[in-house]
């Protein structure tokens, strides 16, 4: 069987355009991208908004140790700046972790990715990373290899991960003053000694930019994560986004932190207040004006499974795996039949697009609505999505997709997560409690679109002022959203004004 061609990589100069593709191209694998670039992230879920409603990542977790010390994390669960506390990830070593991969690999042709994101920092523990890595690209070549890290031993490493053909580098990254770092890092282990305070903070700085620049050096491409803490960093994050953007990053991802009590984390038991929703929007609003931001990320566990937002590990327990008959080489054609359908009809959609007027391209009404001028309010709409699809049941959503519809196009700017209240497959009229929470959860959007809904939901979504709308199940999210903001148009319900601004 041919196996997929490895794109070689572009030189730093095409690096370099990577970090200068411009905010507007909010979907990161749009029309606005170069084509050699466009090729390295088109199948990656978390660099493209596009991929992730077709391709899966897992994580595996091989790197139990870690040389820095957060005020976000405690270290019962896995490492919060790339996955979000809550349970202990099952600890594999590299052997066990490449069994697993292969095993999902055969199990989900839609998987392209995988990452090492913990428990603790993946180049603190770089024997047991680097030995995953090589495992996995002798027995799945075409699988994309990821990986995720504080930084500070990044600069170390950096030749290794370009030898082992490690083409997307998440760093880390909170702040580049270390008065504000000492608030975040009590310590560092470095060079064998633990330091403390500004001095561990302004260490692990430097060592993030350098690393930054040196993955940039060799056409690495990198994601920088950022943890947002209000009252801390809020303020700052805004200068991290330009700096890093300057020095060639390829993509920002602001996230909200996770700080509870329970967690036993500092700034859980501390009391440290967490963002909201609109606060986060707000943040990567003001960075998107310098940087190419993503607004897909859901914060998944260093074990992770499948495509994002969706957590299929338990079935691939190591027992569950040993009980499996693997054909890797049907796996190996499913996977590559899978990637060649879905960037084939990613494709034909680019250039349908690229076929209109540019004033009229993404999802203009049809002729019988009026015409997308540049008229009418932005609108948040929240959409129960499945593989880019309105395609699931209001009281069935784990979470919904939130899209900003204007006159420019729909644009996803976050996700909001629910707790699918519903048991039963025909309604939706379950649990009273999870679904207050739910409307909780969709404070300031103006409508729901989902591909079915009950009746006690619809009408506590309307009487919260949420219109709820199932008439496009099945259809593309943004083709869906845009048909509804042009309904509301033409309706004379976008008015700009104040209660607009209120909402926004
Ligand atoms: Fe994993 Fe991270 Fe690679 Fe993605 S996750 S190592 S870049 S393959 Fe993705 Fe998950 Fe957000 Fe991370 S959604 S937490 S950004
Ligand atoms: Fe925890 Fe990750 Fe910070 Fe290490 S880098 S302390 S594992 S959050």
């Amino acid at each position: 069987m041919d196996l997929p061609v490895i794109e070689s990589k572009p030189s730093p100069s095409g690096a370099c355009q990577a970090g200068g593709c411009g905010a507007d191209n909010g979907r990161m694998a749009g029309a606005g991208l170069p084509d050699a670039l466009r090729a390295r992230v088109q199948d990656h879920p978390c660099y493209s908004e596009e991929a992730h409603h077709h391709f899966a990542r897992m994580h595996v977790a091989v790197a139990p140790a870690c040389n820095i010390q957060c005020h976000y994390c405690n270290r019962k669960y896995d490492c919060a700046n790339e996955s979000r506390p809550g349970v202990v990830s099952e600890l594999l070593n590299p052997e066990q972790a490449v069994r697993k991969a292969l095993a999902v690999a055969a199990a989900i042709p839609q998987m392209s990715v995988l990452g090492i994101a913990g428990p603790g920092d993946p180049l603190a523990n770089p024997e047991r990373t680097f030995a995953t890595f090589r495992g996995l690209a002798l027995k799945a070549p075409d699988i994309k290899l990821c990986v995720s890290t504080n930084g500070l031993a990044l600069p170390d490493h950096v030749d290794e991960l370009a030898r082992h053909n490690i083409d997307h580098v998440t760093v880390t990254i909170n702040c580049v003053d270390p008065e504000i770092g000492e608030q975040i890092y009590p310590w560092i282990f470095w060079q064998n000694r633990r330091i403390h305070g500004r001095a561990a903070a302004a260490i692990l700085i430097e060592r993030q930019q350098r690393g930054l620049e040196m993955l940039v050096a060799r056409g690495i491409l990198v994601k920088v994560n950022s943890v947002l803490i209000p009252g801390v960093n809020d303020r700052h994050l805004k200068e991290v986004s330009a700096l890093v953007k300057a020095k060639g990053a390829f993509l920002h991802n602001v996230m909200p932190l996770i700080a509870e009590a329970a967690h036993g984390s500092f700034y859980g038991v501390m009391g440290q207040r967490t963002p909201t929703p609109v606060e986060l929007k707000a943040l990567q609003d003001e960075c998107a004006g310098a940087m190419n931001m993503m607004r897909h990320c859901r914060q998944c566990r260093a074990d992770a499974v499948g495509l994002l937002g969706e957590d299929r590990g338990a079935e691939f327990s190591l027992d569950k795996i040993a009980a499996m008959d693997i054909d890797h080489d049907a796996a190996l054609a499913a996977r590559l039949e899978w990637r060649a359908k879905i960037l084939a009809e990613l494709e034909a959609k680019r250039a349908a697009v690229s076929s209109q007027p540019a004033q009229l391209i993404r999802f203009q009404p049809p002729a019988s609505r009026p015409a997308a001028e540049a008229v009418g309010r932005p609108v948040l709409m929240a959409v129960a999505a499945k593989d880019g699809r309105v395609a699931s049941h209001f009281g069935h959503a784990k979470e919904f997709l939130v899209y900003q519809a204007s006159s420019a196009g729909a644009s996803l700017v976050g996700q909001r997560r629910a707790d699918a209240y519903c048991s039963g497959a025909e309604n939706c009229d379950d649990d009273a409690a999870l679904l207050d929470r739910t409307l909780a959860a969709l404070a300031g959007c103006e409508v729901v679109l989902c591909s079915r809904i009950g009746y006690e939901p619809w009408g506590r979504l309307a009487a919260a002022g949420i219109s709820p709308n199932g008439e496009h199940a099945m259809e593309p999210i943004e083709q869906a959203v845009m048909a509804v903001w042009h309904e509301m148009l033409a309706a004379g319900k976008l008015a700009a004004g104040p209660a607009a601004a209120k909402r926004a």
